[in-house]
């Protein structure tokens, strides 16, 4: 087989990926080791950032966005005996944001992805890449038994961060950051009327989040312990727990009912640089993770599928190396940003094993700040919407 670019991963980057540059005439193949089903039924992301929206709107992903997503002004931060605070994106930036759920947008790209007749292959096991620092690198995958080859002029890997492309660049010329954080999301959703806002609070029992995927699917998360097991949180543990985290009249209006989807994922925070070896380019989770406390994770893999996808066009189109030779520290200065963000965020919002008091006041006067100072406000309202592109 011989394609253009080959993709490695059909997580939401490599779809998009794949889908731009259909848009701009460039062939790809998608090669996915899960099937889709499995890609499909993932529970993730669901807050989208404004550009992310314009993003999606312009390549023709908006239809449905706009018909079922849930357009809002910013998220609210509610604090143990404090008066709640909005992240009031609507009027520091002027940009709304939309909570529209990660699984939505991967159908989404997939339906397009069909209809245009692209390929995509699921169930493809052991993904080898060849040759990166060659002008023809190419990529061996198995099914099926049978063992395939595809020629390519550039690897895209967009197969987050338990994939193959990463571990494929020699470490002698990667440097890579890491963080652990001392806690977990433990997420569930229920099909119950959501809690009307996106709300962060947080509470000396730990951190909780109230938030939504559509008007009758709510999607709610509570800080837990790094050892924890999903067993020992059956739903009334959860619902007394989350409950007990949230202000009372907030708790006084939460519909609770049965999870049909329960999940504990470790906050980290990772950056590996750069983000280019050869023709291999690596976008979203297979270059850094966040802590999902700023929601960036998936806004900045589409950020690398924008700048991805514009370099690979002027490369195809007219020869032009200038935006991949930039791509990886154009988009590193974006992600760094999401880091910190990200980061810092976790930082003010979660509760900390062996934290001192002092820390603790420091944590306090940090939300005081933001209720009392514009900027403080306006700064965070900026970066939570999402820096432009
Ligand atoms: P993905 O979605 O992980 O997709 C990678 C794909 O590659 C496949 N793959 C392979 N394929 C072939 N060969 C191999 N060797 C392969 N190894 C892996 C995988 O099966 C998969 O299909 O990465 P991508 O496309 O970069 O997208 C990143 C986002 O998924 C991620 O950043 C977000 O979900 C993070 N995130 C959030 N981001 C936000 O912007 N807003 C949010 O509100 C938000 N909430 C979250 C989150 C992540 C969470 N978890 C579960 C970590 C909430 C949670 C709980
Ligand atoms: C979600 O809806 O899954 C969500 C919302 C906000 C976050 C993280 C996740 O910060």
């Amino acid at each position: 087989m011989r394609t253009q670019v080959a993709i490695i991963g059909a997580g939401p980057a490599g779809l998009l990926l794949s889908h731009i540059l259909h848009r701009n005439g460039i062939d790809s193949v998608v090669l996915e080791r899960q099937t889709r089903a499995h890609v499909l039924e993932r529970i993730r992301a669901g807050v989208l950032e404004a550009g992310t929206i314009a993003l999606l709107r312009e390549v023709g992903l908006g239809e449905r966005m706009d018909r079922e997503g849930h357009p809002h002004d910013g998220s609210w931060i509610a604090w143990e005996g404090r008066p709640r605070f909005l992240i009031d994106t609507r009027k520091y930036t002027g940009k709304p944001m939309m909570a529209y759920g990660q699984t939505a947008i991967t159908e989404d790209l997939f339906a397009a992805r069909d209809a245009a007749g692209g390929k995509i292959v699921d169930e493809a096991a052991d993904v080898r890449l060849h040759e990166l620092t060659s002008s023809k690198p190419y990529v061996t995958y198995e099914k099926g038994g049978e063992q395939v080859r595809i020629d390519c002029d550039y690897v895209a890997g967009c197969d987050g961060y338990h994939g193959v492309s990463r571990p494929s660049i020699p470490l002698d010329v990667m440097k890579t950051y890491d963080k652990g954080y001392p806690f977990g999301w433990l997420g569930i959703m229920s099909e119950t009327p959501p809690y009307p806002d996106i709300c962060y609070c947080y509470h000396s029992r730990g951190f909780a989040l109230a938030s939504q995927r559509s008007p009758m699917l709510s999607r709610y998360y509570i800080q837990c312990d790094l050892d924890d097991k999903i067993d020992d949180w059956p739903d009334e543990r959860f619902w007394a727990e989350f409950l007990a985290r949230c202000p009372p009249d907030m708790a006084g209006s939460i519909v609770t009912g049965p999870s049909i989807e329960k999940s504990i994922a470790p906050l980290r925070s990772f950056v590996a640089e750069p983000m280019r070896y050869g023709r291999l380019f690596l976008a979203g989770d297979a270059a850094h993770i966040v802590p999902p406390t700023g929601a960036k994770g998936l806004n900045l893999a589409v950020s690398d599928v924008f700048y991805l996808s514009r370099a690979l066009i002027e490369a195809c189109r007219k020869g032009n190396p200038a935006y991949l030779d930039s791509y990886s520290d154009t988009a590193l200065r974006r992600v760094w940003g999401a880091a910190r963000m990200s980061w810092w965020l976790t930082m003010l919002l979660h509760r900390f094993p062996n934290e001192t008091p002092f820390e603790e006041q420091m944590r306090l006067n940090q939300f005081d700040y933001l209720h009392a100072s514009e900027h403080a406000a306006a700064t965070l309202a900026e970066q939570y919407v999402g820096l432009p592109y």
